[in-house]
C-alpha cells in the first residue's frame, strides 16, 4: 500500500440526492439496464498515460505535477503500478490501458527496454490477480522518443521501421500475457510535416505492410483480442494517414484488412476531423469495424486535442445511442483517454475527475438506453424507410438504370416530399435527457 490516496474512500453509488463528493450519482455498476449490469455495458477503463505518466506540461510550460513515482527506475515504475491499482480499486473500474513507455523506464538499448517491459508486465500480472482491474488494451508509444520524430512504420529510415516492428511485437506479447481484450495502434507520427520531403505513396504502402505483419503475428501467437486502429487527423503530425473512420476503412480495404482490424474512436479526434463523435461511431458500425472508444471531450475552440474529462451527458447520450444501436461493445470499452488540467494537483482531483466522467457516461447511457428501449426513435426511422420494404422497391435495386428510368414513365411516378421531422425528433430526445 502506498499513501498517495490516503483518506480517500472507495467510491460507492449513492444516487442523485447525495451531497457526498466521493460518491457516484448515476453510475451504479450493479444496476441492470437492457438486461445487463451497467458495469458490463460500459466497461470503463483508466488510461495509465494521462493519470500516472503525464507530468502536466503544455507547449509553454513543463512539469506541474510532483508525483513520488516520477523517475526512471524499476522501483519507481512498480510504485507507479501500485498507485495505479489503488486508484482502480477506489473507482471500481474493471479495466485499464497502457503504452510500454507509460509503465517501464526506457533502457539504453532495445534489449534493456524489453527487459524492463517484461519485468513490469510480470508485476502488472501479479497485480491483476489480486485486484479487479484487467487490461482493456495495450499499445506501443511510437511517438514520444526522438527516434520516432519522422514516423515509426512510415519513417524514411528502414532501421526505424525495424525498431517499430520490434516494439509492437513486444507490446503485443505483453498484451497477450496480461490477457488484454484488444491491442491498439494510434499513428501519432504516421503522417507528414511537409509534403516537400515526403514520399506519400511509399509511406502509405509501408504503413499497410506493417499493419498486415501485425495481424499475421497476432494469429501466429493466437492473440484472441481485437486489433484496433485509432483514427486522428493531425496533431502531432500536420497530416496523419489514419485521418478518420472513413479514411481508415479505405486503407484497410486497400490492404485486405477490413475483416481483421476495427477502430478505437476518440471524441476529441472526431472533432478535430470535423465530425461529431456519434458520426464516427455510426459510420464504423455501418462499415462493420466498430471496436472501442476513447472517451474524453475536446474544447471546441482550441483546435487541439485537449483530452478533458466528459461532463456533458446530453452530448454523450447521442454517442452511446449509436453504440447501443451497434449492439454495444464486444471486446471494446469506454476508455478515459482524458487528463486532469495541469493546475489540478491533488490526488483528489485525479479520483473525482474519473468519478464525474463515469457519472456523465452512466447518465448518458441510461438516457440512450431508455430511448432505445421505448423504440420511439427507431419506430420513426423505420417508418421513414418503410417504402423500401415493398417487393417492387427491393427488386428495383437489381434493375439496370434504364429499366428504373422506364418505370417512372410507365407508372407516372411523381414523388411527394415528406417532412424529415428533425425538430420533433430533437424534442423527443429532450424527453429522455
Ligand atoms: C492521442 C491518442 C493516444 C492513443 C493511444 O491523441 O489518443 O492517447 O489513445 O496511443
Ligand atoms: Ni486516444
Ligand atoms: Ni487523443
Amino acid at each position: 500500500m502506498t499513501d498517495f490516496f490516503k483518506n480517500i474512500p472507495t467510491i460507492k453509488y449513492e444516487g442523485v440526492g447525495t451531497k457526498n463528493e466521493f460518491a457516484f450519482r448515476h453510475y451504479n455498476p450493479d444496476e441492470v439496464v437492457m438486461g445487463k449490469r451497467m458495469e458490463e455495458h460500459l466497461r470503463f477503463a483508466v488510461a495509465y498515460w494521462h493519470s500516472f505518466a503525464w507530468p502536466g506540461g503544455d507547449p509553454f510550460g513543463g512539469q506541474t505535477f510532483e508525483r513520488p513515482w516520477f523517475g526512471d527506475t524499476m522501483a519507481l515504475a512498480k510504485m507507479k503500478a501500485d498507485v495505479a491499482f489503488e486508484m482502480f480499486d477506489i473507482l471500481g473500474t474493471p479495466f485499464y490501458a497502457f503504452h510500454d513507455a507509460d509503465a517501464r523506464p526506457e533502457g539504453a538499448t532495445f534489449a534493456e527496454s524489453l527487459r524492463n517491459l517484461e519485468e513490469i508486465v510480470d508485476y502488472l500480472g501479479v497485480k491483476q490477480e489480486s485486484h479487479k482491474a484487467k487490461l482493456l488494451w495495450g499499445t506501443a508509444n511510437l511517438f514520444s522518443h526522438r527516434r520516432w520524430m519522422s514516423g515509426a512504420a512510415t519513417n524514411p529510415d528502414p532501421e526505424v521501421y525495424a525498431y517499430a516492428a520490434a516494439t509492437v511485437k513486444s507490446c503485443l506479447d505483453a498484451t497477450m500475457k496480461l490477457g488484454g481484450a484488444n491491442y491498439v495502434l494510434w499513428g501519432g507520427r504516421e503522417g507528414y510535416e511537409t509534403l516537400l520531403n515526403t514520399d506519400l505513396a511509399q509511406e502509405r504502402a509501408h504503413a499497410g505492410r506493417f499493419l498486415q505483419s501485425v495481424v499475421e503475428y497476432k494469429h501466429k501467437i493466437g492473440f484472441k483480442g481485437a486489433i484496433l486502429i485509432e483514427p486522428k487527423p493531425q496533431e502531432p503530425s500536420k497530416h496523419q494517414y489514419d485521418y478518420d473512420v472513413a479514411t481508415v476503412y479505405g486503407f484497410l480495404k486497400d490492404f485486405g484488412l477490413e475483416k481483421e482490424v476495427q477502430v478505437n474512436i476518440e471524441q476529441g479526434h472526431a472533432i478535430l476531423a470535423g465530425h461529431s463523435f456519434e458520426h464516427e461511431i455510426a459510420l464504423a458500425a455501418a462499415l462493420g469495424i466498430f471496436g472501442s472508444i476513447d472517451m474524453n471531450r475536446n474544447d471546441y475552440q482550441s483546435g487541439w486535442d485537449t483530452d478533458q474529462f466528459p461532463n456533458n451527458h446530453a452530448e454523450k447520450a447521442v454517442a452511446f445511442y449509436e453504440i447501443i444501436r451497434a449492439g454495444g461493445y464486444t471486446t471494446g470499452g469506454t476508455n478515459f483517454d482524458a487528463k486532469i488540467r495541469r493546475q489540478s494537483l491533488d490526488p483528489e482531483d485525479l479520483i473525482l475527475a474519473h468519478v464525474g466522467g463515469m457519472d456523465t457516461c452512466a447518465r448518458a447511457f441510461k438516457a440512450a438506453a431508455a430511448l432505445f428501449e421505448a423504440d420511439a426513435l427507431e419506430a420513426k426511422r423505420r417508418e421513414r424507410y418503410a417504402g423500401w420494404q415493398g417487393a417492387e422497391a427491393k427488386a428495383m435495386l437489381k434493375q439496370p438504370l434504364e429499366d428504373v428510368a422506364a418505370s417512372v414513365l410507365a407508372k407516372n411516378i411523381n414523388p411527394k416530399p415528406r417532412s424529415g421531422r428533425q425538430e420533433r425528433l430533437e424534442n423527443l430526445w429532450n424527453d429522455y435527457i
